[in-house]
């Protein structure tokens, strides 16, 4: 597999300095806050002469106003931020290959097996073409699967591109923390640690069984990574053909109760969108997207097609239920597809 993974840099803020070129040059965050009421919010991003200062994603606004007196202060616009992200999604996609978009300013693009000298092109073009067309800085990893491409992407910011072929694999993660692997938090990260276990290079050399029983299928998937295997899929984010709404949650949160009073909502208008074009559905996707901008998709096929705002609020509840974790949610959506024409449903 050839994969090329696409992160933006510092993304919020260099929206900002887009549409505003005199912030450039200046150490400037952008955080969940209203300007006058500072106090209250937490940091989503900064930009890099931000961050020489000290300032990061997660820190409380007040805790970076403090290491950098300077700091250009902004308060969030997700509308506009979405409407870039679209931009770029839209040329990402222009290539033809399988894309996933996997945040609001990242997405893999599956090469399918494309030699490295062409994929290293493609990478500089997809670099260029982001930098003259939209204006904005990006950073490109290309390797042998989604998770090293995005390790690569990582490892290259900013305004960088990094090509990691499968013989400089064991190099580039030897002294790396296992924490840099995906979905190693820090539960995963102790227990591995209780087995002398830091650094991928120890995991690479650990006895595979013993991980797999600390870690389940996730310790096979980690045990294969820290030894270059990278089975991850690029998967397509949507279908084409589909009907989607998303809603944002007004307080990130963790609780489904009160996810599932905007999934509801939700659920009524897609059901409305596709009674209105006479469609019935078989496939529903959940999109989650989390305090992070990161998001998360679910689908589930049924068994039959319908038409049912009922059946389809449950799929999308049941989906929610299995994705909620501890991780605030910001957005939630549900996309409907595999459609087909309900006049001609109700006649089979
Ligand atoms: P990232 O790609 O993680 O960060 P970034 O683009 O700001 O910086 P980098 O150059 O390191 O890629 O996240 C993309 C956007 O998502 C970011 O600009 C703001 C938002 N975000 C949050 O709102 N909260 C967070 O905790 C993080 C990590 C990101
Ligand atoms: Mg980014
Ligand atoms: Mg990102």
């Amino acid at each position: 597999m050839t994969v090329i993974f696409v992160d933006m840099d510092y993304f919020f803020v260099a929206c900002e300095e887009l549409r505003n070129p005199a912030l450039k040059g200046k150490p400037v965050a952008v955080g969940t806050a209203p300007v006058n009421k500072k106090e209250r919010g937490v940091i989503e991003s900064g930009n890099y002469a931000a961050r020489a200062l000290g300032v990061h994603a997660a820190m409380s606004i007040i805790d970076a106003l403090k290491l950098a007196p300077d700091l250009v202060y902004l308060q969030d616009d997700d509308a506009y931020y979405e409407h870039i992200s679209e931009k770029v999604m839209q040329l990402l996609r222009s290539y033809g290959f399988k894309t996933e978009v996997s945040s609001i300013d990242e997405a893999a693009l599956d090469l399918n097996g494309m030699d490295y000298t062409e994929a290293l092109e493609v990478g500089k073009g997809i670099k260029n073409r982001i930098n003259d067309e939209l204006g904005l800085p990006c950073t490109v990893g290309i390797s042998t699967g989604k998770v090293f491409a995005k390790m690569a992407c990582d490892a290259a910011k900013p305004n960088g591109l990094l090509l990691l072929e499968q013989k400089q694999l064991k190099q580039f993660l030897s002294d790396k923390s296992v924490t840099k692997l995906p979905g190693v938090g820090h539960k995963t990260e102790e227990r591995l640690n209780k087995k002398n276990i830091s650094t991928i290079a120890e995991l690479a050399k650990a006895d595979p069984m013993v991980i797999i029983d600390l870690l389940g299928s996730m310790g096979k998937e980690l045990y294969g990574l820290a030894n270059g295997i990278d089975n991850s899929k690029v998967v397509e984010s949507y279908e084409q053909l589909s009907i989607g709404r998303e809603r944002t949650i007004r307080a990130n949160t963790t609780d489904v109760a009160k996810i599932d009073a905007e999934l509801g909502e939700i659920a009524k208008s897609v059901a409305k969108l596709a009674s209105e074009k006479n469609l019935w559905f078989k496939t529903i996707t959940l999109k989650v997207r989390y305090y992070d901008f990161t998001d998360r998709l679910k689908s589930t096929t049924l068994s039959h097609y319908t038409g049912s705002e009922e059946e389809l609020h449950s799929a999308a509840l049941t989906m929610l239920k299995s994705v909620i974790k501890d991780k605030p949610v910001r957005k939630i959506g549900i996309r409907i597809s595999t459609l087909i024409d309900a006049k001609r449903q109700k006649r089979l």
